[in-house]
């Protein structure tokens, strides 16, 4: 056969005539925990990257402690899109976590109704930072924990003490390698939003 994958054939670049809601979401979290593999695992399209290799400036902030292989940081975002129903389209922000980006972050969270943290079990306090920028935007999350084969596994009551979380606030696992599972984190936090949404003032 010299016809062309059947994944890219089949791949859906314009959006069906049914969509009505149009969502924008972040996915945050701190250096290398996954958002790029996330967004890329579930976009649709291609994923816009803005990856750029590591600067000697960068590396003296960025914590390579663990992840030495990588060379790469993200330094503005990515951005992927699902459709998730016929009505419903998502838009993924990929936006760095560290707090010197945080004139990025000002124009990534106008109109985003809310954010998914990834967090990584081996580096939970890493998280407080996206989590504090979080809270100054006043943008609702769900907290998914994007899981390293090398990372400790705790107990879900746990790592909410750890991270401080509001038990209202979701908690997920996911691996943003797998389709499935990062799909199902994404619903988690629609379904927060949503919920949210219908809560009285
Ligand atoms: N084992 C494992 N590795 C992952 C997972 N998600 C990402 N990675 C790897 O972790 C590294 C950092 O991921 P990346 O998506 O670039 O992180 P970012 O800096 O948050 O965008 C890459 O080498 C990924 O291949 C995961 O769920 N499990
Ligand atoms: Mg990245």
């Amino acid at each position: 056969m010299d016809s062309a994958p059947a994944s890219e054939a089949a791949e859906p670049v314009y959006l069906p005539d049914t969509v009505r809601t149009a969502v924008k979401l972040l996915i945050v979290g701190h250096f290398a925990v996954g958002k790029t593999t996330f967004v890329g695992t579930l976009s649709e399209i291609r994923p816009l990257r803005t990856e750029e290799r590591m600067t000697q400036a960068g590396a003296i902030v960025d914590d390579l402690a663990g992840v030495p292989d990588k060379t790469t940081t993200t330094v503005a975002m990515d951005f992927g899109r699902l459709t998730l129903s016929e009505q419903l389209v998502l838009y993924l922000f990929g936006t760095p976590g560290q707090s010197r980006f945080e004139r990025l972050w000002h124009d990534l969270a106008r109109g985003a109704l809310g954010a998914l943290v990834l967090v990584d079990t081996s580096r939970l306090r890493q998280s407080f930072e996206v989590m504090d920028l979080l809270e100054q935007h006043g943008l609702p999350y769900a907290v998914a924990v994007n899981r390293f084969e090398t990372a400790p596994a705790f107990p879900d009551d746990e790592i909410r003490e750890a991270l401080d979380l509001l038990p209202g606030t979701p908690l997920v696992s996911c691996d943003a390698r797998d389709h499935e599972s990062s799909t199902r984190a994404l619903i988690t936090l629609v379904d927060h939003l949503l919920t949210l949404d219908q809560e009285p003032e």
